[in-house]
C-alpha cells in the first residue's frame, strides 16, 4: 500500500502520558549502490537510490523522557554520545525535531535525554547520521505506539522511515535488511520519494553472507557536508543527465540483485561510485574527496579482479575510504592479495 504525507499526520491526543519513559532502539547504516544525490522539498532526492543495508554498524540509542506539566513549543532535549554532553550534534536534532512535529506532535510534551552509541568506531567515516536518525525514528514511533491508537505493522515500518528520512535523506534507508530501495520509480512496484521500501522480489542467494570491508583511508570529519554536497546538484550542469542515468541503474541494479548477475552487479556499482566523484568533481565549486590511496585502491581491486577472476568490487562514500564489496567465500583470498598489503584499518562488516 502506498501512504501520503498526510497519512502520517497524526492529530489525536493522547489521553494520559506516563511520567517517565525510557526506549531503547538500534539501527544499521548502509551503503548506496546506486548513489542519492541530489534532493528538493523537504528532503526529497532528485532521483531514487537503492543499498546494502551493514549488519554490524549500528547505532544503539536510548531515551529517557520526562512528562512535563505542559508542552512546549520548542521539544527539550539533549543529546549524548559515548556518554558524553554533544552540544555540537543538537542543531541538527533540533532541526529534525522541528520538522517532524506534524507528523508526531506528542515530542513536545516530553522533555528528552537521548544518549549514543555506535557499534562501529567513531570518525571512521562511516556515515552514523544515518543509522543514528533512523534508530531515533524507532524510538518515536515506539512512543507513538504506546500513546495514541494502533494502525498497521506497515504503517509503522513506512513511518519509520519517512521521519528517519527528514533527519538525513540515506537514514530513509537504514531500517531494515537487507536491500532497501529510496525514491519513486515508475517500473518498480511501491515505490516513493517519502520513504524507502524493501524489493518486492527475493534477493538472490549469491548475494547472501555479501561483505563491505571498509578500508579507513581517511579517518575524522568531512571536509564538504554531503547537505552541502546535494545542494551543488541544484545548478550542476550534468543534472538531467545524473537524474536519468540514476533511473536507469537503479532499475538494473535491481534486477542484477534479483537474478544473480555478479559481473553486472560489479560494473554497475563501481559506474556509480564514480559518477558520484565525478559530480562532486564538476560541481560549482567543485571539490575532490578521493585521495591518493583511494584510487590505489582501486587499482589493486581492478588488478585482483582482472588477474584472477574473483568476484570483487568497490564503491565510495561521500569520502576517501573504500567500501569493497565480494562474496563471504572469497574472504580468505582477498585477506592475503588484498587487505594484508594495504597500510590501513579496514573494519569488516557484512550485509
Ligand atoms: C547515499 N550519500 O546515497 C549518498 C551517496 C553519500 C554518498 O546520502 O543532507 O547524510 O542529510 O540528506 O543522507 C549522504 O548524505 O545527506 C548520502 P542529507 P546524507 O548514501
Amino acid at each position: 500500500m502506498e501512504f501520503r504525507e498526510q497519512d502520517f499526520i497524526r492529530n489525536a491526543k493522547p489521553n494520559q502520558l506516563p511520567e517517565q519513559l525510557v526506549i531503547n532502539a538500534s539501527a544499521p547504516s548502509n551503503i548506496a549502490l546506486v548513489k542519492y544525490w541530489g534532493k528538493h522539498g523537504l528532503q526529497l532526492p532528485m532521483n531514487p537510490s537503492i543499498s546494502f543495508t551493514l549488519n554490524q554498524a549500528q547505532s544503539l540509542t536510548t531515551a529517557r523522557l520526562t512528562a512535563l506539566d505542559k508542552p512546549v513549543s520548542e521539544v527539550l532535549f539533549k543529546f549524548y554520545f559515548d556518554e558524553k554532553h554533544q552540544p555540537d550534534f543538537e542543531p541538527k536534532i533540533a532541526g529534525f525535531f522541528n520538522k517532524i512535529r506534524d507528523y508526531a506532535p506528542f515530542i513536545t510534551a516530553f522533555q528528552w535525554e537521548i544518549s549514543s552509541r555506535n557499534t562501529f568506531p567513531h570518525s571512521s567515516g562511516i556515515a552514523s547520521s544515518a543509522s543514528g536518525f533512523a534508530a531515533l525514528a524507532k524510538i518515536i514511533i515506539d512512543l507513538e505506539k504506546q500513546l495514541l491508537p494502533l494502525k498497521s505493522d506497515e504503517y509503522y515500518n513506512k513511518k519509520v522511515s519517512f521521519l528517519a528520512r527528514l533527519g538525513s535523506g540515506s537514514a530513509a534507508r537504514s531500517v531494515a535488511h537487507p536491500v532497501m530501495i529510496w525514491g519513486y520509480h515508475p517500473n518498480i512496484k511501491n515505490t516513493s520519494d517519502l520513504y524507502a521500501v524493501l524489493p518486492e522480489f527475493d534477493i538472490h542467494p549469491v548475494f547472501n553472507n555479501f561483505r563491505d570491508s571498509i578500508v579507513l583511508v581517511e579517518k575524522g570529519q568531512k571536509k564538504v557536508s554531503s547537505t552541502a554536497g546535494h545542494n551543488l546538484m541544484n545548478n550542476h550542469p550534468f543534472k538531467d543527465i545524473r537524474k536519468k542515468q540514476a533511473f536507469e541503474h537503479t532499475l538494473q541494479m535491481t534486477k542484477y540483485l534479483e537474478t544473480g548477475d555478479l559481473e553486472n552487479f560489479i560494473k554497475l556499482t563501481e559506474a556509480e561510485a564514480l559518477s558520484l566523484h565525478a559530480l562532486m568533481m564538476t560541481s560549482a565549486p567543485n571539490y575532490i574527496l578521493m585521495q591518493p590511496d583511494t584510487l590505489k585502491i582501486i587499482h589493486q581491486i581492478r588488478e585482483i579482479r582482472k588477474n584472477s577472476g574473483l568476484p570483487v568490487c568497490f564503491t565510495l562514500d561521500a569520502g576517501a575510504n573504500v567500501h569493497v564489496l565480494y562474496p563471504e567465500n572469497i574472504s580468505k583470498q582477498l585477506e592475503e592479495v588484498l587487505f594484508s598489503k594495504i597500510n590501513h584499518e579496514v573494519i569488516h562488516d557484512f550485509v
